[in-house]
């Protein structure tokens, strides 16, 4: 007699183990959390949009808050109201490990040049690290939207809507760094699809996520961040 059970999980363990790393756009005032990931190929990188009007976009390390020149990836704007995150998310699948930037192109505020960006896979160099783009990004008037709409990605049901009732109000630097890799507290799935495109189907997504974010708290108020943030509110 078979043992069904036991050919399942021999087949699940053939198949590479990718890993989705969920990232929190907007959440705790203008930052990505985490905002430094180490991924490797066929993961996914599902951004998540808090309240105000974020997107993300693939950028050059050298000219920041510009698009990528070739390839990349663009989320279009996630307009999400306070106290609410928004239904839907952006989900990027990693191609290989090399260094990737990423921006919110939100002018409102400028989030890119206020702390709105993050890096996947940086290397040692100095240049294509999270705190050189952000030198870089300081001095950076306004972003730059890709034309047309959103690419390089795939736009998906949220699976987690619920909204802890004090998120919304929580404030905290957005220089601070989070980092997540492959050996933290992430989710190991084994079905990552390799669609592209937008043709997802209401409450289809059945890949097990784990909310990679790590808890910062909110140790101390950027109050250059607070300031923008209660001009700009939108
Ligand atoms: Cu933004």
């Amino acid at each position: 007699m078979v043992n069904l059970s036991s050919f399942l999980i021999a087949g699940l363990a053939l198949q590479a183990q990718a890993i989705v790393f969920n990232v929190s756009v907007g959440r705790n005032g203008l930052s990505f959390e985490p905002n430094e990931i180490r991924a490797a190929k066929d993961d996914i990188i599902e951004f998540r949009f808090w309240p105000k009007n974020h997107s993300v976009v693939a950028g050059r390390f050298n000219e920041p808050c510009v698009p990528a020149q070739a390839g990349g990836f663009y989320s279009g704007f996630f307009p999400t109201p306070a106290d609410t995150i928004n239904p839907q998310v952006f989900r990027v699948r990693i191609n290989n490990s090399d260094p990737i930037v990423f921006y919110c192109s939100q002018n409102n505020g400028q989030h890119c040049k206020n702390g709105m960006y993050g890096i996947i896979n940086p290397t040692q160099n100095g240049v294509t690290t999270l705190s050189g783009y952000g030198a870089l990004a300081r001095q950076a008037g306004n972003a730059t939207s890709p034309a047309g709409g959103p690419f390089g990605g795939q736009i998906a049901a949220n699976p987690n809507t619920s909204v802890p009732p004090s998120s919304s109000t929580t404030s905290s630097a957005a220089a601070s760094s989070s980092t997540s890799s492959r050996t933290g507290s992430v989710t190991a799935v084994t079905t990552p699809s390799p669609t592209r495109g937008t043709s997802t189907s209401a409450g289809g997504n059945t890949t097990a996520t784990a909310n990679t974010a790590p808890n910062m708290g909110a140790p101390f108020v950027g109050l250059a961040v607070a300031g923008a943030a209660a001009l700009f509110l939108v």
